[in-house]
């Protein structure tokens, strides 16, 4: 069995975060591992604001021990990563265990294109993404990390994906949205020699919450298992087309991607 050690937040909600990344690993056939960064509740009095309550870094520091002194993994994914102390800390881990790692710079929820905080989207380019495996940013993450206005087109999507290369990313998966295009859903791969665009159909609904999240598992998962990027990419997609066509509805704000879709 291979195991992925996914240091990442926890979606109370259960779509996204930690959550999104166990559900793929089961459903792929991978063993996952948990270090949780930070808690984000979902307020049902404030149209469903999300709150973030990080984790001290020392509780993060000891799960983080647990798995790679005391079991061992084959590859690292992170997510959302509260605080510049724990995305240093990311990088270190990398650094000092030698680990391949599939990088999600999470920066903000669905639908909010703010970033938690401006100094973390500095911390995840400068510290992070230079020593990703693959890294997997979405319209908005892309912008902020190659430094560029909001993506609005496949040359920007794949202009960012340079950008992001040269940081140090050694491949880079851009993920695609309405603001790029409403009918296709277009994820652009990039590593340093070639570009790869893929394209689906885009699902009409509005059940998505954990798309990204579990596009990314998907990714680290496959890659766990063997398969180069670009295979992995193209299976993660197979995998999040079928998430997404059987989503449903939670409440009346959201509604969750469904990774079980994969077995029926
Ligand atoms: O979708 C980004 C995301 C990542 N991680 C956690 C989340 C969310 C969005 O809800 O809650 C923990």
């Amino acid at each position: 069995m291979k195991k992925i050690f996914v240091l990442a937040g926890s979606d109370t909600s259960g779509g996204a975060g930690i959550q999104a990344d166990l559900k793929a690993y089961q459903e792929i056939g991978v063993y996952g591992m948990t270090a949780l960064t930070t808690i984000v509740a979902q307020n049902p009095e404030k149209d469903w604001a999300h709150e973030v309550y990080p984790m001290e870094t020392s509780t993060v520091k000891a799960q983080v021990k647990t798995i790679l002194d005391g079991v061992g993994v084959d590859l690292m994914k992170t997510g959302m990563l509260p605080t510049e102390e724990i995305i240093h800390f990311a990088a270190d881990t990398i650094e000092k265990y030698d680990l391949k790692a599939v990088v999600d710079p999470v920066l903000a929820c669905k639908g909010q294109d703010e970033p938690l905080h401006p100094e973390n989207a500095k911390a995840l380019r400068e510290v992070l993404v230079p020593k990703a495996y693959i890294t997997t940013p979405n319209l908005f993450e892309a912008s902020q990390l190659a430094e560029m206005p909001l993506i609005s087109s496949v040359e920007e999507m794949k202009e960012a994906a340079k950008r992001i290369h040269d940081l140090g990313a050694k491949h880079v998966i851009v993920k695609g949205g309405p603001d790029v295009d409403e009918q296709r859903a277009i994820d652009v791969y990039y590593d340093g020699e070639e570009f790869v665009t893929f394209e689906n159909d885009i699902v009409k609904t509005n059940y998505t919450h954990g798309a990204g999240c579990t596009f990314a598992s998907a990714i680290a998962a496959y890659t766990a298992q063997g398969k180069d990027p670009n295979e992995a990419m193209k299976l993660a997609k197979k995998f999040i087309s079928k998430a997404i066509q059987q989503g449903f509805e939670l409440n009346q704000y959201v509604g969750s991607v469904n990774a079980y879709a994969n077995r029926v």
